[in-house]
């Protein structure tokens, strides 16, 4: 597949060719182009006379690009009058970049070349390197004068190669001329005039004309190259087709410029370094990149540049079991991930579930270097907290001075891993060690209550599992907590997660006058009933805790509609298919594939504004683990 483009009404089959300047002066050199995948052929920039141009070394390669002080070598505007008839035998575009010394010089190769087969004629308004001649695109008077002479008798679609611009109001006045002369296209930028090289090691400059002084091109010049098309292309009229130049030396650059609102691009200093060679590999490079994204014409991207969206939000999952390590069949860490990408979250705070508890320095390290190199930022973990005091003093210690290390995790219940604090004593033992040590970080407490949990689970009928583990072992787990931490005045925050009843809600606001304590909530609480461990594989949505009955998950989402639930944590937890329906029925679900659709389309169905969604995803998150994003 190629893309095809246009400009000014002339066919171009793929959008990449070359630009006026390296290796287009000869006819052995313009036959090269011409056989070479370079949708068109554009000469060097023409004068009356034939010239040498400036006195050598006057091109250097540089470091991101190269600089030039040519001084507009040619062979006379009349040798490529000569050669289009055999530039055209390669069926491209023709195109003739003229720049003379003069206006009389400019109107009389205009007239001859509007009686050739060349297709479109490039005005060069931006040579910088003639000394003793200022650049007319800088002399926006001049350039008024030029166009309005030039357009009167050329009848060939004519546009202008423009110097680079760097002021808004500079722009505006140059399209001003542009607009009022009705020229056919730009091609912008020229290199960037009259900038210096050194060569520290030798302390001299690196080409011999003008004391050193060249135009600036390739990788350094993009930025600048991109701005001005897109100035360009707003504030031109629409059919003032733009060729973007400066700087691409990738498919990805090319479509940078199509973006910006290029109709097609050219190349340089590329074409300079790596031969013809260039416009086959970026031109493959560049239609790979398109279709990857699905595009099939150039008009798809064309100009179509975003603006910076603050509609992108920042959301946080703040609970997730990635599992990796002895747990990689399961899911990876870089997996999760890639989940939560598609899921539009940001950031995770992610629980280790896994055979081995993170409970120590040596366990977080292990764990950290799991992440992917480029998810480092975005990953955060808790620590296991036990009722071992040296381990708590540790805990305690990461929390403070590990910025991974986003808060503490009990058990205060057993459920997937080994890690459960269930008797009493030892749960007091904890908050009283948190609140001896000064901790003010967030714990965060499983709460189901052992005593209340019925043994009565039967895979067979995977509804028996909403009934082992009633609301009440969540209520009295929970008023267990709240008992402790206010028995030692703990300072910390207590986040009670994935809270599934409505009276466990109502204890948690009643108790926020008193303590800092918060409540998270899982999508599937708020969507899904108990009716689904009824249905076909009901043993899939067995989780702990379980999923409650119909009544209940609509008081969930109605005190969620309340303000009374702080965050969403999805609380994803993956198992192989096989383990959930075949050997020993794991709780947890993989829930952040539904995050997206649960924030974008079901909370706002229940009639939570955007506002409030921002505080459940962010907002309340950052502000209760004293989070800087
Ligand atoms: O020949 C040159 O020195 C030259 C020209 Br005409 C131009 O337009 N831009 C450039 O970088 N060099």
């Amino acid at each position: 597949m190629s893309y095809q483009t246009d400009i000014s009404g002339v066919k171009f089959s793929n959008c990449i060719f070359n630009a006026s300047g390296p290796l287009c002066e000869s006819l052995k050199e313009l036959e090269i182009i011409g056989k070479s995948k370079s949708a068109a052929i554009t000469t060097k920039s023409c004068t009356l006379e034939e010239r040498g141009g400036n006195p050598r070394p006057r091109y250097k390669d540089i470091q991101f690009g190269s600089i030039n002080s040519m001084g507009l070598p040619n062979l006379g505007y009349k040798k490529y009058l000569d050669f289009v008839p055999r530039l055209k035998e390669f069926d491209k575009p023709v195109v003739i970049s003229v720049s003379g010394l003069s206006l009389e010089d400019n109107l009389a190769m205009i007239e001859s070349f509007n009686n050739s087969d060349a297709d479109l004629i490039e005005l060069n308004l931006s040579c910088p390197n003639i000394v003793g001649k200022p650049q007319i695109g800088y002399d926006f008077e001049q350039m008024d004068e030029v166009l309005s002479k030039v357009m009167a008798i050329c009848k060939k679609p004519l546009g202008v190669k423009l110097p680079p611009y760097f002021d808004f109001v500079h722009f505006e006045q140059v399209a001003n001329i542009l607009n009022k002369h009705k020229v056919k296209f730009v091609s912008c930028i020229n290199s960037v005039g009259n900038t210096l090289f050194i060569d520290p090691d030798n302390e001299e400059v690196v080409i011999k004309p003008k004391g050193g002084f060249g135009g600036l091109g390739g990788k350094y010049v993009k930025p600048i190259a991109l701005a001005n098309v897109r100035k360009f292309y707003e504030l031109l009229d629409k059919d003032i087709n733009i060729i973007g130049v400066g700087g691409i030396s990738s498919g990805k650059d090319v479509f940078e410029f199509i973006l910006a609102g290029a109709s097609a691009v050219q190349l340089a200093t590329i074409f300079m370094q790596e031969k013809e060679s260039c416009f086959d590999r970026i031109e493959k490079e560049f239609n790979e990149y398109m279709s990857s994204k699905g595009y099939s014409s150039i008009n798809e991207v064309k100009g179509k540049l975003k603006e910076f969206n603050k509609m992108d939000k920042i959301r946080i999952d703040p609970h997730v079991h990635f599992r990796d390590a002895d747990q990689n069949y399961k899911e990876t860490i870089a997996h999760g991930f890639s989940v939560a990408n598609e899921a539009g979250v940001s950031y995770v705070f992610d629980m280790p579930n896994l055979l081995k508890p993170i409970l120590r320095e040596e366990d977080v390290i292990t764990r950290l270097k799991l992440v992917p190199e480029d998810k480092k930022c975005n990953y955060f973990l808790y620590i296991g907290a036990t009722s071992d005091e040296d381990q708590l003093k540790e805990a305690i210690r990461l929390v403070r001075d590990r910025r991974e290390v986003i808060g503490m995790k009990m058990y205060a219940g057993r459920s997937t891993g080994n890690l459960a604090i269930i008797n009493e004593e030892e749960q007091r033992k904890v908050y009283r060690i948190l609140s001896e040590n000064g901790y003010k970080g967030v714990i965060v407490v499983h709460c189901e209550k052992e005593s209340y949990m019925k043994n009565i689970f039967d895979p067979q009928n995977p509804h028996t599992h909403a009934l082992s583990r009633p609301k009440i072992a969540e209520i009295e787990s929970l008023k267990d907590q709240i008992k402790f931490a206010k028995e030692y005045n703990f300072k910390g925050t207590l986040h009670v997660a994935h809270i599934s009843c409505a009276e466990s809600i109502e204890m948690v606001n009643e108790n926020k006058k008193e303590m800092n304590i918060t409540c998270g909530i899982t999508p599937h609480h708020v969507i899904w009933s108990d009716e689904k461990l009824k249905g076909p594989h009901g043993n899939l949505y067995k989780m702990n805790p379980p999923l409650r009955d119909e009544e209940e998950v609509k008081k969930l989402q109605e005190l969620l509609k309340q303000g009374k639930v702080d965050w969403i944590e999805t609380d994803h937890a993956p198992h192989t298919v096989g383990e959930k329906l075949h050997s020993g029925f794991p709780s947890g679900y993989p829930t952040l594939h539904i995050y997206k659709e649960f924030i974008e389309k079901f909370l706002p169905s229940l009639g939570i504004s955007e506002e409030q969604i921002d505080k459940l995803t962010f907002d309340n998150i950052i502000n209760a683990f004293g989070l800087r994003l």
